[in-house]
C-alpha cells in the first residue's frame, strides 16, 4: 500500500526544511521562520496572479472609487518586503523594484530578549540574521497575456547583526546559503536549494501548502534545447554566435537542438532544469553586461543549476564567483546542462 501511504504522508516544504535542519544541531529554526515568510509572499503573489486577468474585467481591487489599481509587480514587492521584515530575521533586503537596498531597523532584526538569554548560555549562539535578494515578479511583460512569471530569491547569512552594511550583500554567489524561485504557471511550483541538492514543491491550492513533488532534481548532463533571445543575434560576440550556430547545424553528427524561449527567466530556467539544455542571456554590443541582474537573477539560478549538477558561466568565469560591485549589477549568463555549458566554455577559451 505504498501508493496510499504516499498520498496521506504529505511532505510539506516546512517539514522538509525542518528535516534538513536536523542535520545542523546548532540551528534553532531561524531559517525555517524566514522561509515560511517567503512562502507566504509566494502564495499571495500566486493568488494575485490568478486573479489578474479577472481584475481587469470586473475590477477586483477597489477601483470603484476611481482609484488606480496597484500594478501587480508593485503589489508583489510590497507584500514580500513586509513579509520579510516581519519575519524578524532579515537585516538587508535587495529588491529589483527598489533602487536602494533596504536596511532593516535594528529592533526588527531579531528577538533581542531571546538573544540576551542565549548570550548567557553561549556567546556565539545569537539569533541568525539574513539578507535576502529578490525579484518579486520577474518577467512581468508576460502578465497581460497569461504567460508564466515568477519570483526569484537568494539568501545570505549576515556576519554581524549589529553592524549591517551594504557589503553584507556585495558578496560572491558562492557565499549564498540558499536560493530558489517560485513559478506562477499552469501550476505554482517552488524550487529550493539550501545547499544540499534541489527540491521542487507544488502548491496544493486546496491545502494552501507546498508539497514535495520533485525530490532531488538533477539536470540531465546534456539537453536537446537551447533558449535565447535570437532577435539580438546581430549584436552577439563570436563565441555566442558560434555556439548557437552549432545548436542549429551541428558538425559532429549529433541532432540539432530545439529552440524554446518564453522570455520569463523563471519559466525558461525551470524547463532547462527539468528537461536539460542551456539558457543563455549573453552580452552583446549594446549591453556589454547582458541584461540579467547578478544578485537576484544570475546568482540564485546559478546556485540551483550547480546544486542540480549543471553549470553556470558568465563568458569569463564561474558565475557564482562574481563579486558584485553594486546591488543592481548585471552579468551575461550561460547556464544549464553540464556538457552544454562545457561547449560554450570551450568556445570562449579558444577565443582568448
Ligand atoms: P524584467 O525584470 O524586466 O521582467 O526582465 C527580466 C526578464 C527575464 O525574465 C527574461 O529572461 C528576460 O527578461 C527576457 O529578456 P528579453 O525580452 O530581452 O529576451
Ligand atoms: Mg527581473
Amino acid at each position: 500500500h505504498a501508493a496510499e501511504a504516499q498520498r496521506t504522508d504529505l511532505m510539506t516544504i516546512t517539514r522538509h526544511v525542518l528535516n534538513e535542519q536536523g542535520r545542523h544541531p546548532e540551528s534553532r529554526g531561524d531559517f525555517t521562520i524566514l522561509l515560511s515568510h517567503i512562502v507566504l509572499g509566494c502564495k499571495f503573489v500566486a493568488s494575485a496572479v490568478n486573479k489578474a486577468g479577472l481584475a481587469k474585467l470586473i475590477g477586483l481591487a477597489g477601483d470603484t472609487n476611481g482609484e488606480e489599481q496597484k500594478k501587480l509587480d508593485v503589489l508583489s514587492n510590497e507584500v514580500f518586503v513586509k513579509a520579510l521584515v516581519s519575519s524578524g530575521r532579515t537585516c538587508v533586503l535587495v529588491s529589483e523594484e527598489n533602487e536602494e537596498a533596504i536596511i532593516v531597523d535594528a529592533p526588527l532584526r531579531g528577538n533581542h530578549e531571546f538573544d540576551k538569554i542565549m548570550v548567557t548560555v553561549s556567546s556565539h549562539q545569537k539569533l541568525h540574521g539574513y539578507c535576502v535578494c529578490f525579484d518579486p515578479l520577474d518577467g512581468s511583460s508576460n502578465i497581460d497575456c497569461g504567460v508564466s512569471i515568477g519570483t526569484i530569491f537568494g539568501i545570505y547569512m549576515i556576519k554581524d547583526k549589529d553592524n549591517v552594511t551594504l557589503d553584507d550583500v556585495l558578496q560572491p554567489g558562492t557565499d549564498m546559503l540558499a536560493a530558489g524561485y517560485c513559478m506562477y504557471g499552469s501550476s505554482c511550483t517552488l524550487v529550493l536549494s539550501t545547499g544540499n541538492g534541489v527540491n521542487g514543491f507544488t502548491l496544493d491550492p486546496s491545502l494552501g501548502e507546498f508539497i514535495l513533488t520533485h525530490p532531488n532534481i538533477k539536470i540531465p548532463n546534456r539537453g536537446k534545447i537551447y533558449s535565447v533571445n535570437e532577435g539580438n543575434a546581430k549584436n552577439w560576440d563570436a563565441p555566442t554566435a558560434k555556439f548557437v550556430e552549432k545548436c542549429k547545424f551541428p558538425q559532429d553528427g549529433s541532432p540539432s537542438k530545439s529552440l524554446r524561449y518564453i522570455g520569463s527567466m523563471v519559466a525558461d530556467v525551470h524547463r532547462t532544469l527539468l528537461y536539460g539544455g542551456i539558457f543563455l542571456y549573453p552580452a552583446d554590443q549594446k549591453s556589454p553586461n547582458g541584461k540579467l541582474r547578478v544578485l537576484y537573477e544570475v546568482f540564485p539560478m546559478s546556485f540551483l543549476m550547480e546544486q542540480a549538477g549543471g553549470q553556470a558561466f558568465t563568458g569569463k568565469q564561474r558565475a557564482l564567483e562574481l563579486v558584485p560591485r553594486k546591488i543592481h549589477d548585471r552579468s551575461p549568463i550561460f547556464l544549464g546542462s553540464y556538457d552544454d555549458v562545457e561547449d560554450i566554455k570551450a568556445l570562449y577559451a579558444s577565443e582568448s
